[in-house]
C-alpha cells in the first residue's frame, strides 16, 4: 500500500496517474495547499520542501517527495513504464528532466502571470507566454518523430501530460501543435489517466481541446 499525499495540481496528478497506470493500491491523503496544509509539521516530515506530492511506501517504509523521484521509484518498484536499460532508459530520463526543469516550472510562471495576475505585469506575461509557446514547440517537434516522448508510453509522458492539461491557462491553442495534440488526446483517452487525474478532486476532469 502506498500513501499518496497530494492535491489537485499538475505535480500531484503525475503521482496519481502513475499509481493508476501501474495498478498499485494506494490511499489518498489530501493536502489542501490553499489552506496551507503543506506547512503542517506532520507533512514536513515527508516533504521538507513543503510541496505536494509526497508518498510513503508502507511495504518498505520509504518516503519520497519530488514528483520526478516518485515516478522513478514507482516505475522501478513495478518494473513498468521506464525501460531498465538501453537508449529508451536514457531517453526517458532526458525527457523527464526536461519536464522537471522546463515544462513545469516555466509553465507554472505562465499560470501566475497570464491567469492569476493578468494585466499587472506585461513584461512577465510576454516572457512566460513566449516561453510556453517555445516549450510547446519543443514538445510538438519531438512528438513529430516518435509516438511518445521516449518512444513507448513512459513516466516522461506521465510527468508532462498534467502540465499540458493547463493549455488554456497558458493561452496555448492545441491546433497549432498537431503532434502534441495527437499525443494529448491519446493520453486523455487512457482510463488510468482519467482516474488518476481526478485525485483528490473528482469535479475536475481532463480538459478536452
Ligand atoms: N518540484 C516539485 C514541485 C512541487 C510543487 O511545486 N507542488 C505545488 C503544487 S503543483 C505545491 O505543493 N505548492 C504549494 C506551495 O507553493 O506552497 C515536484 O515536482 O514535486
Amino acid at each position: 500500500m502506498i500513501e499518496l499525499h497530494t492535491w489537485s495540481t499538475p505535480n500531484g496528478r503525475k503521482a496519481s496517474i502513475m499509481l493508476e497506470e501501474v495498478g498499485l493500491p494506494y490511499e489518498v491523503f489530501p493536502i489542501n495547499i490553499t489552506k496551507k496544509e503543506q506547512f503542517a509539521p506532520e507533512f514536513l516530515k515527508l516533504s521538507p520542501n513543503n510541496r505536494i506530492p509526497a508518498i510513503r511506501d508502507r511495504e518498505t517504509g520509504m518516503t519520497l517527495f519530488e514528483s520526478g523521484a516518485i515516478l522513478m521509484y514507482l516505475a522501478q518498484k513495478t518494473g513498468k513504464l521506464w525501460p531498465a536499460q538501453g537508449e529508451a532508459h536514457w531517453r526517458t530520463i532526458e525527457w523527464l528532466m526536461w519536464q522537471m526543469g522546463g515544462f513545469g516550472p516555466m509553465l507554472g510562471q505562465a499560470h501566475h502571470f497570464l491567469k492569476y495576475n493578468a494585466g499587472k505585469a506585461p513584461y512577465a506575461e510576454e516572457r512566460y507566454h513566449a516561453e510556453a509557446k517555445r516549450l510547446w514547440g519543443v514538445l510538438d517537434r519531438r512528438l513529430g518523430e516518435v509516438e511518445y516522448l521516449a518512444g513507448d508510453y513512459s513516466i516522461a509522458d506521465i510527468a508532462t501530460f498534467p502540465w499540458a492539461c493547463r493549455f488554456e491557462w497558458q493561452q496555448i491553442d492545441l491546433n497549432e501543435f498537431s503532434n502534441a495534440k495527437r499525443w494529448y488526446l491519446a493520453i486523455a483517452n487512457r482510463p488510468a489517466a482519467q482516474r488518476g487525474y481526478i485525485v483528490p478532486d473528482d469535479k475536475q476532469p481532463i480538459p478536452m481541446p
